[in-house]
C-alpha cells in the first residue's frame, strides 16, 4: 500500500495485513479500504481482533460469565529488598506477546512418550566416527550429525502418515501443507528463536546437522533473516542438550502441533523375559484439539517412537 493508502487506513483503525489488494500485483487501494471497512461494518467480515477477542469470551447467551480477571498485582519490590530494573530484550518482547496468544486462543493437551533410540544413537555415534576418519577428504567434512537431525526426519515421516499434524485452521477448514518445512527452537542470548529447515524431507542426516549448526550460530550472533524464520510447517524444541524429563511446550501458531524433547537417560526397559538397559528418549507433544483428537496425537507418538526405535519403518 502506498504512504497515503496506510494514513487513511490508520486513521480508519483498519489492519491493513487483513484487506485484500486489488490493485496491481495485490496493491491496496482507498477503495479496498473502504471496502473493508463496509463489510466490517456490515457484519460480513471480522477482524482478527474482533474475532480473537470474541473467542476469549464465552458463546453469547451461552450462559457464561466475562473472564473476569482479578487486576495484575502490583507490587512494590524494593520494599522488600534491593531490585534492579532491565528493559526485556526486543525478541523476548516479540515472543512473549506471540506465546501468550497462543497459549491462551489454542485449545492444547500435551502427549508424553518416550523411545527407544538404543540402536539410532549407536548409528549416530558410529557415524560421527566413520565421517571423522575420512577426514577433510569427504563430503561431509566437519559435520556433527545430531539427535535433533534425526528427530527432523522421524517428524516428517510421521507428518506423512498423520497429515492433519502439517496442517493450519483456516475458518472452518484445514489447510493440509504438502511441504515439510521443520522449525527448532535455538536459544540465544537474546531469548528463543525458532529458524526453519525448509524441505527436510527432501534433505538427508548430513545436510540437516549442517543447516542447523549454521542457523543456530547465525541465531546466536542475532543475523537470522526473516525469511530463515518463516514458513514452519511444525516446530521441535528439544532440551536434549541441557536436561529435563518431559515440559509441555506452546504451539508456534499457525501450527497445530510441536514437539518438544528432552534429555535420553538409559533405563530398565522389560524385553518379556528380563530388563535391558536401554537408552530412552522422553517425547512431549502438544496438539491443537480443534484439529487433533487424542487417539491420534497418542498414535503420532507411537509411530514417531517406533521410527526412531527403527528407521527402516520409514521404508515400509
Ligand atoms: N539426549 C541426550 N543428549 C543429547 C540430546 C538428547 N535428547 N540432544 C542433544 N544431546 C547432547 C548432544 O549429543 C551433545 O553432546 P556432545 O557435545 O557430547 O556431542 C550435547 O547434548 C549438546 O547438544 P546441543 O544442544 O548443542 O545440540 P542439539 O543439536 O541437540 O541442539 C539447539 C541444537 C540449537 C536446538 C540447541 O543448542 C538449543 O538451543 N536448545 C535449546 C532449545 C530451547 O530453548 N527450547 C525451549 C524452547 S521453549 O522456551
Amino acid at each position: 500500500a502506498s504512504p497515503s493508502v496506510r494514513k487513511f487506513a490508520r486513521e480508519l483503525g483498519v489492519p491493513l495485513n487483513e484487506v485484500k489488494g486489488s490493485g496491481l500485483k495485490g496493491r491496496i487501494t482507498d477503495t479496498d479500504v473502504e471496502a473493508f471497512t463496509r463489510s466490517v461494518m456490515s457484519g460480513a467480515v471480522q477482524t482478527l481482533a474482533i474475532a480473537a477477542q470474541q473467542a476469549a469470551r464465552p458463546a453469547a447467551g451461552g450462559g457464561g460469565s466475562e473472564l473476569g480477571l482479578i487486576p495484575w498485582p502490583k507490587v512494590d519490590f524494593a520494599k522488600f529488598g534491593p531490585v534492579e530494573r532491565k528493559e526485556m530484550s526486543r525478541i523476548k518482547k516479540i515472543s512473549g506477546a506471540n506465546l501468550l496468544r497462543n497459549a491462551i486462543m489454542i485449545p492444547a493437551v500435551t502427549n508424553h512418550d518416550d523411545a527407544d533410540i538404543t540402536d539410532l544413537e549407536a548409528f549416530r555415534v558410529a557415524t560421527n566416527l566413520e565421517n571423522e576418519k575420512t577426514g577433510k577428504a569427504g563430503i561431509h567434512a566437519g559435520v556433527k550429525v545430531t539427535m535433533l537431525a534425526f528427530l527432523i526426519k522421524a517428524c516428517v515421516a510421521a507428518l506423512k502418515k498423520y497429515p492433519e499434524f502439517n496442517s493450519s485452521l483456516d475458518g472452518d477448514a484445514l489447510i493440509y501443507k504438502q511441504y515439510y518445512h521443520i522449525g527448532f527452537a535455538a536459544d540465544t542470548p537474546n531469548g528463543l528463536m525458532v529458524p526453519v529447515i525448509k524441505d527436510a524431507d527432501k534433505k538427508g542426516i548430513f545436510q540437516i546437522s549442517q543447516e542447523m549448526g549454521e542457523l543456530a550460530q547465525k541465531a546466536r550472533d542475532g543475523k537470522l533473516s526473516p525469511a530463515e524464520m518463516s514458513g514452519a510447517s511444525f516446530t521441535i524444541s528439544s532440551l536434549g542438550g541441557i536436561g529435563g524429563r518431559y515440559f509441555t511446550p506452546i504451539i508456534n501458531a499457525p501450527e497445530v502441533a510441536i514437539l518438544g524433547v528432552c534429555r535420553s537417560t538409559i533405563e530398565p526397559v522389560w524385553d518379556g523375559k528380563a530388563f535391558q538397559p536401554r537408552l530412552m528418549l522422553p517425547l512431549s507433544l502438544t496438539w491443537d484439539h480443534r484439529v487433533i483428537d487424542g487417539a491420534a496425537a497418542a498414535r503420532f507418538n507411537v509411530y514417531l517412537g517406533q521410527i526412531l526405535g527403527d528407521f527402516r519403518r520409514v521404508l515400509l
